[in-house]
């Protein structure tokens, strides 16, 4: 181990001096990548079942597949596995709950929550130096059994769940002010149709009307308010009426955040490209970091072109203060732990990986007209020594650097996800 550590030192020394020549000062750099928080999204620990009832139903257009065994059935459960998953992640955490995982024994209408209902949560964040992140469950629930919630034509319908939303932000709300750091509230609602809708202008003024119900009832201090468009969900294939367009133009003439989710374009669109254009005109969006195999399929994370592409384009926009990253993936077909470690890892390692870019030398490239220059800059940056960096941060951050943490979630795998029903 001692010899791994001062293998793992010595690269990095050389890495730091190369990265030098290229006027990146790799400390600082490390440093200012501590600070970026990355929201882990809490329902990859349960298939996205909440604990509201022991037979929950996933509904609202989005499935988890696989039964690997070991999913948390409770609150308590489902801490002890983040803090597993923590652990092995280097960087600021957050984690994004939804109302389902409210942590009570008696249960309590969605339009009821309250915030002692998130006490648990609260206290355990607090303990362990986390931000916490919300989000209203409008799906699996009788009230979305038509697969409309805030558009839906009836009135109560509509009220339910303007209520529940209402309430989720005095939940947001007390959850920031406790924690001493804003929760970001992301609003997605499931609503659309599987076959041509015979109009579409009046649920999408439904749904508008009632997000603006909701914007008013309570004042943001502690909390922001984010909204997530969509292009289809399964059921829902012939319209979504909280469109990617729809989200666009309210979260800019509303002043909330937009929620870019990158499963929810047309396969071959670049999420990437879409950060800027929201910089332009909205003070912070919120990223849905996810993977969308064929379709919003939700896999695991990967270091792989277009996670790097979006890493890429938050540090290319200066965006590290006005982005905030969560993830939203969830997959039942492996070690659910191991599942949040992949995908945390993989998102920290791109945003490492894009940081060290010699962007002052692609800049000045660019600002010359020389496109072949950064053409050749940028191409060759991508084989300077940043695994180095990598190594070592996570090492001088007390996390495994290399594959070995997989052990870790071996033995807990094996001394307590398998003993769990
Ligand atoms: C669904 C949206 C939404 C959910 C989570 C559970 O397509 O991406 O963000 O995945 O809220
Ligand atoms: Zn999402």
């Amino acid at each position: 181990m001692r010899l791994t550590e001062s293998k793992v030192e010595q690269a990095y020394v050389f890495a730091r001096e190369r990265y030098a020549e290229h006027g990146i000062d790799t400390e600082e750099l490390l440093a200012r990548l501590d600070t970026v928080p990355i929201s882990i999204q809490c329902w990859q620990g349960d298939d996205v079942l909440g604990f509201e009832s022991a037979d929950a139903n996933l509904t609202g257009g989005i499935q988890t597949t696989g039964n690997y065994p070991g999913r948390a059935r409770n609150a308590d459960e489902l801490r002890s596995d983040l803090e597993v998953a923590l652990t092995l992640i280097p960087g600021a955490s957050r984690v994004n709950l939804h109302a389902m995982y409210l942590d009570t024994d008696r249960p309590v209408g969605r339009d009821k929550i309250e915030p002692k209902h998130f006490q648990g949560w609260i206290d355990w964040a607090k303990d362990r130096n986390l931000g916490l992140d919300f989000n209203p469950t409008c799906f699996s629930h009788p009230n979305s059994a038509q697969g409309l919630t805030l558009s839906h034509p009836d009135g109560d319908i509509r009220r339910f769940w303007m209520d529940h939303c209402i309430a989720s932000r005095r939940v947001s709300e007390y959850m920031g002010e406790q924690l001493g750091s804003p929760t970001v509230m992301n609003i997605w609602v499931p609503d659309g149709y599987k076959d041509t809708p015979a109009e579409r202008l009046e649920p999408r003024k439904r749904l508008m009307s009632s997000l603006d119900a909701i914007l008013g009832a309570v004042e943001g201090k502690h909390h922001k308010v984010a909204v997530e468009g969509k292009l289809f969900g399964i059921g829902a294939e012939s319209c979504t009426v909280g469109s990617n367009e729809f989200y666009m133009a309210y979260a800019a003439t509303r002043k909330t955040l937009l929620c870019l989710d990158a499963g929810h374009f047309h396969p071959t669109e670049s999420v990437a490209d879409k950060i800027s254009t929201s910089l332009c005109f909205l003070d912070e969006i919120l990223l849905h970091v996810s993977r969308p195999v064929r379709w919003d399929s939700d896999h695991v994370v990967l270091f792989d072109d277009a996670t790097i592409a979006i890493a890429q384009e938050i540090v290319r926009s200066n965006g590290l203060d006005r982005v905030n990253i969560g993830l939203d993936y969830f997959d039942a077909s492996i070690n659910r732990v191991a599942a949040w470690v992949i995908g945390t890892r993989n998102y920290r390692k791109a945003l490492l990986y894009a940081m060290l870019e010699p962007r002052a030398e692609l800049k000045k490239a660019e600002d010359r007209f020389d496109y072949t220059s950064r053409l050749v800059l940028m191409e060759e940056a991508k084989s300077l020594p940043w695994t180095a960096v990598w190594e070592y941060y996570c090492m001088t951050r007390n996390v495994p650097h290399g594959r070995e943490w997989l052990k870790t979630v071996q033995r807990y795998e094996a001394n307590v996800l398998n003993s769990r029903g």
